[in-house]
């Protein structure tokens, strides 16, 4: 069995450096925050496999080639007649970005418990697969139901989920998690509102950790009621912000499916996603492990 199994939809991406107009050039890849995690995952070293629905035609043969190029396993994937997912951005160094979905109805989307394996290691799983559709909600219910290990990441994206919904899945998925991921402040004031009564909430209702990201402020983390804090690492070149969180949880989840404990999966986790700017687009730079290593550790000295 792999080590970690990503549930979600990878998304066709198409990336521009100047704001999104008819003329405008963009670079083809492929992304989606469970190819970015799985992606971080592969590279930290865990067998993993990637749990979802792609289109059975020449653009799913490009972006089953890209998702075998980064080191996952691809053997779970289904291929299903249907339409690809699509996302556009402009990327912001700083930040700014701006971002356009064509994912409605996507082959993507139909994710179902059937393309869950009844038997698991650790799970990733987001806040965008819960609410692409019911259906793929429901994997994602039976995913973290079977997994010892599983990880779950808000992901907030209020274009796809309102405020009451994206709660509710934090709310039924915190029984069933070893670790939850929001992010401070915009997902854990969806249930709290200081940072500490957030990560409280999320262990009264069942999570066992919870890391809480606060941006340049580092990682909150609450394991079983004990505080510490874990600082960000500088990211030595940004290009692009996107998948940063991602690459957070992929790595974070594979270091824990791997042995590390939480304290130093995290830190990992931090020095990854720092790294992970450093590239356009999702998976455009995925560091290896020994990279991820020897900066979190040039943090630290
Ligand atoms: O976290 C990065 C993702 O937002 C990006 O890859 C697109 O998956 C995506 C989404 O649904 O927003």
């Amino acid at each position: 069995t792999p080590d970690v199994f990503v549930l979600g939809e990878v998304l066709v991406e198409l990336t521009a450096t100047e704001p999104l107009d008819s003329g405008t050039s963009m670079r083809l890849a492929f992304s989606g925050d469970a190819l970015n995690a799985a992606a971080a995952s592969a590279a930290a070293g865990a067998h993993t496999a990637l749990l979802a629905r792609v289109p059975d035609d020449d653009l799913g043969d490009r972006l089953l080639a890209r998702v075998n190029d980064l080191g996952i396993d691809s053997s779970r994937v289904v291929r299903v007649s249907g339409q690809h997912g699509l996302y556009m951005q402009h990327a912001d160094p700083t930040g700014g970005r701006e971002f356009l979905y064509v994912r409605k109805g996507s082959a993507g989307s139909g994710l179902s418990p059937e393309d869950v394996p009844d038997k698991l290691g650790a799970v990733l799983a987001s806040g965008i697969a819960c609410a692409i559709s019911e259906s793929a909600a429901q994997a994602v219910r039976k995913a973290a139901a079977l997994s010892a290990c599983f990880v779950y990441d808000p992901n907030w994206r209020p274009r796809l989920v309102d405020a009451a919904g994206a709660a509710e899945h934090l709310r039924v998925l915190a029984p069933y998690a070893r670790l939850m991921t929001p992010a401070w402040p915009q997902e854990a004031q969806l249930i709290a509102d200081t940072p500490e009564a957030a990560c409280t909430t999320l262990r009264q209702l069942g999570a066992r950790a919870v890391a809480l990201t606060r941006g340049a402020e580092g990682v909150l983390l609450d394991e079983g009621g004990e505080f510490s804090e874990v600082p960000v690492v500088p990211a030595p070149r940004v290009v692009d912000q996107t998948g940063a969180g991602d690459s957070f949880a992929g790595t974070v989840t594979a270091r824990l499916a791997l042995g590390d404990d939480l304290a130093q999966a995290i830190r990992l986790g931090v020095a990854a996603a720092s790294l992970s700017v450093g590239g356009l687009g999702g998976t455009g730079y995925v560091a290896t492990l020994e990279e991820v290593r020897a900066h979190a550790l040039a943090v630290r000295s």
